[in-house]
């Protein structure tokens, strides 16, 4: 074991299969240590019809005074799920005081998809994101939350000038590496790479059906292998089959989340 341990930043949907209940899981299948700072407790996920959500955005400066005096440090930071403008101002706390040496900063903006904000988003909570994505080192965005930071129209056909395009102007707007995902080219699925001014992509097959909570599994896999060394390709990768394989895995009549239960438990028996 190397040692790495992740912070991860998210809500706490008790019910839904998205977020910390599967970013956990999947951290430490993929191999680093994962700590946790809850950004809210909710019910369930927004696309059931109703929720509960208690903010926690009081409680988090009494968390961090507890590790300042405990001294603790994270090798990584991964940001999903944030809610709130206010909990973005913590994070950047966060950033500035738990930070090892050269810890990167990965965030997926997780505030919309298929062309929509999830529930209670707005333009401010856009812009206070497009700015919070200028301390990251990898973004994340799907194609929908990359259209609202460049505010673009979201579009579901496009080709790959178009996709570059988007990742070139994200990177300069944020100085981040850019990963988008859910990107649709010649028949596949997959994630356009730009880093140090080159692109690449990787591609899974693409599958047809879609559900919640794929974006959270994707960042957690592509995250703790990209710590434990593996480049952005091969961390996409890893990331994108796993999300195939949830998917394949998913019964029909459950609509909220992935089942990656038994694909994870199947991959410790290989
Ligand atoms: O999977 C993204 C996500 C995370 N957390 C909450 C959500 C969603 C998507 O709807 O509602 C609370």
């Amino acid at each position: 074991m190397n040692g790495k341990k992740i912070l991860t930043v998210q809500d706490l949907s008790c019910v839904g299969q998205c977020s910390l209940t599967v970013a956990l899981p999947v951290l430490s299948h993929y191999g680093v240590e994962a700590a946790i700072l809850p950004t809210a407790v909710l019910s369930n996920h927004t696309m059931f019809k109703s929720w509960s959500y208690l903010d926690l955005t009081d409680e988090i400066p009494v968390i961090f005074d507890n590790w300042k005096n405990n001294d603790i440090k994270f090798s990584g930071f991964l940001l999903g799920y944030l809610g709130k403008v206010s909990i973005m101002e913590l994070c950047e706390r966060a950033f500035d005081e738990f930070s090892e040496e050269g810890a990167p900063v990965i965030i997926d903006p997780a505030f919309g998809d298929n062309g929509k904000l999830y529930g209670g988003f707005d333009e401010h909570y856009v812009a206070a994101m497009a700015k919070l994505l200028k301390r990251a080192d990898i973004i994340l965005p799907n194609l929908t939350e990359a259209c609202y930071l460049l505010g673009e129209e979201y579009r579901t056909e496009y080709d790959k000038d178009y996709i570059e395009g988007i990742a070139f102007r994200l990177n300069l707007i944020t100085g981040a590496a850019v990963v988008i995902t859910g990107v649709e080219l010649d028949g596949g699925i997959g994630e356009c790479i730009y880093k140090d001014g080159a692109f690449s992509y990787v591609t899974e097959e693409k599958l047809p059906r879609f559900s919640h909570g794929t974006g959270d599994i994707f960042a957690a896999a592509f995250t703790a292998r990209y710590l434990n060394g593996a480049s952005m390709e091969e961390a996409c990768t890893v990331a994108g089959r796993l999300v195939a394989d949830c998917l394949k895995a998913t019964g029909d009549n459950h609509g909220y989340g992935v089942q990656f239960e038994d694909v994870l438990f199947s991959q410790l028996k290989k």
